[in-house]
């Protein structure tokens, strides 16, 4: 932590990048590093290839843009919360031929690294932990709004405390934001509470289309059927938690057309089912209880080693 520290310190200017498809860590991540940056008097941009999503536009992030990168402009390069190199996008190239790099992280897969530095902390289950103990190693004070930002990070990323990377170290960082001022009302309601009407809809809709395999639950959605019922990959949120949490299911998933024949996976679990490993064989990654992929090709082959991947999780743990 302190090599960071200083390492930020010895800069001029300094670029901070997020991963695609952003959520709540991601951001509160990018806003709490860049706050602390800027508390040393130092240059920040924070880049992301992509949009901030709807459901977190409730606060602003001044500093993050999706600008071609001007490379002249900075001396350090910092990535939060990114896994997977492919998740920069389109600054992918850019980080990885850049001489000063630091990759702070708390993915258990993951493939990127840092050129100064590489800090994971799997044991984390945000990366909002690790750069709130960052801003406290640094004795910068933290401000109301950074505060919520990290505690949004927090929350979105366990589910209000929900999930099972949730410890010790995930209630002490939140009971320590909230002392600082954190705004719990506003983070548990338009990240956790709040159903927008059109996913309500939406929901009534796939509902008759899940599929019940055992004790494995999925559901695919055809580029075909999103847009007869005039919906996008956005609107459809958080379903796979839902599913998830049906009675007797130990692994869900959703498969989403997002572009023609490129389908976008997320996987669940229960407590003691691993999806992570199950993700990484088909070439993508993220948490045991949470994680994601993509199939370009194959599209049929592709589902059916999933479907069998996941079966397999189940079958191998039930025997335990
Ligand atoms: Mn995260």
């Amino acid at each position: 932590m302190k090599q960071i520290i200083n390492l930020i310190k010895q800069s001029k200017s300094v670029a901070v990048f997020g991963h695609q498809s952003p959520d709540g860590d991601c951001l509160g991540s990018i806003s709490a590093i860049s706050f602390l940056i800027q508390s040393f008097g130092i240059n920040v941009d924070a880049f992301i290839d992509d949009d901030i999503p709807p459901r977190l536009t409730f606060l602003e992030y001044d500093n993050v843009n999706k600008k071609d990168f001007d490379l002249s402009n900075y001396d350090l390069l910092i990535t939060v919360d990114v896994a997977s190199d492919r998740l920069l996008g389109k600054y992918k190239d850019i980080f990885l031929n850049f001489a000063k790099t630091i990759v702070i992280d708390h993915h258990k897969n993951r493939n990127l690294q840092g050129t100064l530095v590489t800090y994971v902390d799997n044991k984390k289950a945000s990366c909002s932990e690790i750069i709130f103990e960052l801003i406290i190693t640094a004795k910068i004070n933290i401000t109301k709004d950074i505060a919520t930002k990290l505690y949004m990070g927090v929350v979105d990323d366990t589910a209000c405390f929900l999930h099972d990377n949730t410890t010790s170290s995930t209630h002490y960082v939140g009971a320590k934001l909230l002392e600082l001022g954190a705004d719990l009302h506003c983070i548990n309601y338009n990240i956790i509470k709040k159903i927008p009407r059109k996913t309500f809809e939406i929901r009534q809709l796939l509902n008759s289309q899940i599929v019940f395999d055992g004790e494995l639950t999925y559901i695919v959605i055809s580029g075909k059927f999103m847009m007869k019922h005039n919906f996008t990959k956005v609107d459809i949120g958080d379903y796979v938690n839902m599913l998830v949490n049906l009675e007797n299911t130990k692994i869900a998933f959703t498969v989403v057309e997002k572009q023609k024949n490129v389908f976008s996976v997320s996987l669940r679990s229960i407590s003691g089912y691993d999806v992570s490993h199950i993700a990484s064989a088909l070439g993508g990654g993220g948490h045991s209880q949470a994680s994601g992929l993509e199939i370009r090709e194959d599209f049929k082959d592709n589902l059916d080693k999933l479907i069998k991947l996941c079966k397999d999780e189940i079958e191998q743990v039930s025997n335990v």
